[in-house]
């Protein structure tokens, strides 16, 4: 039983986007270190959470919502968290296109919500300073600001330009983030991510519908892989090392933003080529370019400067690329020998991919 010492000093972190591949994987390494941890989920805990991974037991449930500002204060209220990270939003691009009042409802206004419901909780105005032990705020800003820019690589100091209703909204979040850092002195940070996978990224993502289409066609529960553009390049890196980083940012004496990714860029097309290879096959007698999958406005090439985080951090990724492939390869090929008989049940995710 916890002494009455530690449950003093036990801090509280309340969590946006819980459900998803980052939620997942904060939650446990706060958990991990000592943090009691909050999700916020919409609506009543469990039918919200229902066809979505269940968050780690340990984590407490919280109603509240993004859209909704006064479910933003009354969740702040009721955590008196120590550390608030914003990690939900609507985050599949092509999606954007199609719901961009909503993206910008949910990933940018979403960002001025919770910053509100902080500083009205918290009695700062711009005459009121923070005091001492208010709660910290981290911001899920993406590398998909900084879209058409012509400066490789990016750094915190490259300028943006977005290029999807997505990457619009996250570019008001950011500077919101800045603009309440600057208003009222609140410790509001932003990481600049760049793409990040694990085996729990959601399987319209290109790692994930590669690696679940990579052995569904190992395991001859398919033949063929849609892709859309396979020359768009990306930094990717495992998600376990940026959540790492994310709460770093948050432990520094001073607010300050920081880009997290790993420097080595690579192709679509390098990508599936290495997931084909790792089980023995040659993509070119799988994937078939489905110009439906085209977007609007691509990114064509992300490549990060974390220096600033090395510096500073101490943060360094310690997945590679190829470590990454073979891990989510590795893993779907686990998930769909052992779903095989019942893929619509048992792994819907993939299903619904075909
Ligand atoms: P992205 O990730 O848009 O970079 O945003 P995604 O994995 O969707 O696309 C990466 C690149 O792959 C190309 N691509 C395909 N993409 C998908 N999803 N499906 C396909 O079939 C396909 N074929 C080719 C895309 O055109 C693109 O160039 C991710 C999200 O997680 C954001 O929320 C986050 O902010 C950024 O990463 C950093």
């Amino acid at each position: 039983m916890a002494s009455w010492l530690e449950i003093i000093l036990t801090k509280r972190a309340l969590i946006t986007g819980i459900t998803g591949q980052d939620g997942t994987y904060l939650a446990e390494h706060l958990l991990a270190a000592g943090y009691e941890v909050f999700g916020m989920i919409r609506g009543q805990a469990p039918p919200a959470t229902r066809g979505k991974k269940r968050p780690n037991p340990e984590v407490r449930l919280v109603s509240g919502d993004l859209l909704d500002q006064s479910s933003l204060i009354a969740s702040i209220e009721q955590v008196q968290p120590a550390e608030v990270y914003n990690l939900g939003a609507l985050s599949y691009v092509p999606i954007s296109w199609q719901q961009a009042a909503t993206t910008a409802e949910i990933t940018g206004m979403g960002v001025l919500r919770v910053l509100e419901a902080l500083r009205i909780v918290s009695g700062v105005t711009a005459s009121q300073a923070p005091g001492p032990g208010q709660p910290r705020f981290y911001q899920a800003s993406s590398s998909e600001m900084f879209g058409k820019t012509r400066e490789t690589p990016q750094s915190e100091l490259t300028p943006f330009h977005p290029r999807s209703p997505y990457g619009v909204a996250k570019t008001f979040g950011h500077y919101t983030v800045q603009n309440y850092r600057e208003s009222y002195g609140m410790f509001a940070v932003s990481g600049i991510l760049f793409n990040h996978e694990s085996p729990v990224r959601g399987a319209e993502f290109v790692t994930r519908k590669v690696s679940l289409g990579v052995a569904a066609i190992k395991l001859g529960l398919r033949d063929t892989l849609q892709l859309g553009n396979l020359d768009a390049e990306r930094d990717w890196g495992f998600a376990g090392d940026y959540v790492r980083g994310m709460a770093l940012m948050l432990a520094r004496d001073e607010p300050e933003d920081f880009v997290l990714g790993t420097g080595v860029t690579h192709s679509v097309k390098e990508l599936v080529a290495s997931a084909f290879a790792h089980v023995g096959l040659d993509w070119r007698e799988h994937v078939v370019v489905d110009p439906s999958l085209l977007r609007p406005a691509e990114v064509d090439q992300l490549c990060a400067d974390p220096a600033k985080a090395g510096e500073k951090l101490g943060w360094k990724p310690a997945v590679s690329f190829e470590e990454l492939v073979a891990m989510m390869v590795d893993s779907d090929l686990r998930l769909l020998w052992d779903s095989r008989h019942d893929l619509d049940t048992k792994a819907p995710e993939v299903a619904s991919l075909w």
